[in-house]
């Protein structure tokens, strides 16, 4: 319907002097009268405007006119805006030198007229002309060579249009035809660095206001510094009408900068510089490449300290310079009285340093700790603790070890710390010497049976003590615990229920360690009564069958270890049998008496399965915790007061006596075929260690 109407329109018959307007995207028209033949005098002229973007295409079905020189008397004019596109005139069939033939007639814009004019005869009656336009598209990507128009990097051409689109990276300008890049936002921190035009060195992008923020601490002084390779579109006349760098450095302005000489060396003085570059929308130039340093003001040299040196080492340093001050082995920088491996100081703003260089001090252990029953010797002359300086230390002899045994010499190192090819830094301890009495048996006393014992031949022994009696006798091991029978430390219980409570246990308060004591009544010159401090049960200990019936005391203090008090050895194994062992201690003699003084019995071990014998006659349980002694015939035994007490032996290779057994219970004291019963003390080893710690 639509094509229809534009048809009906396009066909006009016109007379002279018409002017007719076609603006459809394509047309028909014709000669006044076509196809008869025109009217003299006769002028039509058609205005053909398409949208922006197209062309007027014409061309000719037919043409029939008078032919004239120059076509004076009839023609047709195609005119653009401001020029005569073409004047034809003649007949297709006969006379062809100046009519339009099969050519087409295009527009170099939107516009075209088209003028018919006829002179005052037509007599041969010529039919005129029949012409079509149509609007055709104009292809701008590949026609628009002009800069000044065309797409910066890519065309896309459309019916009756364009755009222009840009390379990855870039933005296109509001201009809808140049591309520029975001480059508004480039911030600079650190002290040196290159800062180039977008795409250095190829041309920089258009339309674009780039911004590069070099910003440091204030004290550094920026230094600009281009490259020769300096190319920015520049005028002949004016200054940098087009593209430019500007540069702001704190109040201070250099530039604007263009052409291809390049600003060399700007020296800001500025800790903070802002460089302008904008490029307007035309031009292909290389850009710009520019190096910046920043340095502060030097601060004076320093010369290292005495036996130390400084790193690194330079002619100038300048702000923000560090330098660290270390001392030669041995030596340690002190400043303000503290003593360092290391110390740095920093050169500052205003050009000086923020420390003065510290002095190197050699390295001092200081005196050396103290070790508890132990002391120290120097070994180099006036006690010297410094840098290479040697210690000794040693354990107060003869009560008193090192351990482990080593020869405890120590040197100062060069962090000023005592140290040992054996321990490092760690410290030895002195430890009692266990199991060497420094009294020995006079042959005499060995000849005796159920004699009683010379004074300090069995310094281990403890006296158990409540209420102005003794109760129960034990040994000492290190020097501050004390190993005894576990029934000694509890009262009776009920023989219903023979379970220990916590209850029955007797208080640590409540009793008193006697050591280095002799008699049992009257006082002795070597007593040290010490206050147990904790009780430690051996956790299969049973009060029914006095399994495992061995106990610890901790004693709040350390006895002292003396000639009369010195700590028993551990068994070293299980003893072979039919060893002679000794046993100690204040308890019942026949008819029920405390001895005067200490007691001692020297007495073989029974045959484990002698002794289960001779008790299942009793239903009594010797069980493998439990070792005896005696003699078959009876005699010689432990007695009630003798519980805890030590049954010791002695190792003949290492001259150490050493804790078998604990007194623990018999059936009577003495009797034949009967044995006392004492608990092995080598079985309970790994717990009387884990609990009191002692090593020897
Ligand atoms: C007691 O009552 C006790 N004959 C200790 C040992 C012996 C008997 C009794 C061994 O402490």
């Amino acid at each position: 319907m639509r094509r229809f109407l534009i048809w009906s329109l396009s066909i006009l018959h016109l007379v002279k002097g018409e002017a007719v307007e076609l603006t459809d995207m394509f047309g028909e028209m014709q000669s006044p009268s076509f196809p008869d033949s025109y009217p003299s005098d006769s002028e039509v002229t058609w205005n053909i405007s398409v949208p922006e973007g197209f062309r007027i295409k014409l061309y000719f079905m037919h043409f029939d006119l008078e032919s004239s020189y120059l076509c004076e008397y009839d023609y047709v004019r195609v005119e653009s805006e401001d020029q005569v596109l073409a004047t034809f005139c003649g007949r297709e069939a006969t006379d062809t030198e100046q009519t339009p033939g099969e050519q087409a007639i295009t527009s170099p814009g939107s516009y075209m007229s088209l003028t018919f004019k006829s002179d005052f005869s037509n007599e041969e009656r010529f039919t005129g002309f029949d012409a079509h336009y149509t609007a055709v598209d104009v292809d701008e990507c590949l026609e628009k060579s002009d800069e000044e128009l065309s797409c910066d990097h890519h065309c896309h051409n459309y019916i009756g249009g364009y755009y222009c689109s840009c390379r990855f990276g870039y933005l296109l300008h509001s201009d809808n035809r140049t591309c520029k890049v975001e480059c508004s936002d480039n911030l600079f921190t650190q002290r040196n660095g290159v800062i180039i035009s977008p795409d250095f060195p190829s041309p920089y992008p258009k339309s674009s206001d780039c911004l590069y923020r070099i910003e440091l601490e204030e004290g550094f002084f920026i230094t600009l510094q281009f490259e020769d390779n300096f190319d920015v579109e520049d005028h002949p006349e004016v200054s940098c009408p087009y593209d430019y760098i500007k540069i702001k450095a704190g109040l201070k302005e250099f530039g604007p900068f263009c052409g291809e000489k390049s600003p060399g060396r700007i020296e800001t003085r500025s800790h903070s510089v802002q460089i302008l570059f904008h490029s307007d929308n035309s031009g292909e130039n290389g850009g710009w490449k520019l190096a910046y340093t920043a340095i502060g003001d030097p601060c004076p040299l320093v010369e290292p300290p005495l036996n130390g040196r400084i790193e690194p080492s330079q002619a100038t340093y300048t702000f923000k310079d560090q330098v660290v001050v270390s001392c030669n082995t041995g030596y340690n920088v002190l400043k303000d009285d503290v003593e360092s491996e290391t110390f740095q100081i920093e050169c500052m703003k205003d050009g000086a340093w923020s420390n003065r260089v510290p002095v190197c001090k050699m390295a001092d252990c200081k005196q050396p700790l103290e070790l508890a029953h132990g002391f120290v010797t120097f070994s180099t002359p006036d006690n010297l603790t410094t840098y290479q300086s040697g210690i000794q230390y040693s354990c107060q002899p003869p009560f008193y070890q090192m351990v482990p045994n080593i020869t405890g010499i120590y040197s100062c190192d060069a962090k000023g710390v005592w140290n040992s090819a054996e321990l490092g830094t760690g410290l030895p301890s002195c430890q009692p010497v266990c199991g060497k009495p420094r009294f020995s048996r006079s042959l005499l006393a060995r000849i005796a049976n159920g004699r009683y014992a010379q004074r300090g031949i069995s310094p281990w022994i403890a006296m158990l003590h409540r209420n102005g009696h003794p109760f129960c006798g034990g040994s000492l091991l290190g020097n501050r615990w004390i190993v005894t029978a576990a029934h000694c430390l509890h009262n009776d219980l009920d023989p219903e229920n023979p379970i220990l409570q916590s209850s029955d246990v007797i208080s640590p308060s409540s009793f008193t360690v006697i050591l280095g004591k002799h008699r049992t009544h009257k006082q002795d010159d070597t007593e040290q009564h010490l206050q147990p401090k904790s009780l430690f049960f051996h956790p299969s200990y049973r009060a029914a069958t006095l399994e495992n019936d061995i106990a610890l005391v901790e004693l709040s203090e350390e006895a002292t270890v003396n000639d009369h008090v010195i700590p028993v050895c551990f068994p070293e194994g299980p003893q072979p049998k039919n060893a002679m062992v000794i046993v100690s201690g204040w308890g019942k003699q026949f008819l029920q008496r405390l001895p005067d003084s200490l007691m001692e019995i020297e007495i073989p071990l029974t045959d484990h399965v002698v002794c289960q014998e001779a008790y299942a006659r009793l239903q009594k349980v010797i069980t493998e915790d439990m070792i005896c002694a005696g003699e078959r015939e009876g005699g010689k035994d432990a007695c009630s007061g003798d519980s805890g007490g030590p049954m010791v032996t002695l190792n003949n290779q290492t001259g150490e006596w050493q804790l078998i057994g604990t007194v623990s219970w018999g059936d009577g004291c003495g009797l034949g075929d009967r044995y006392g019963v004492y608990s092995n003390v080598f079985l309970s080893l790994p717990w009387i260690k884990q609990v009191t710690g002692v090593e020897y």
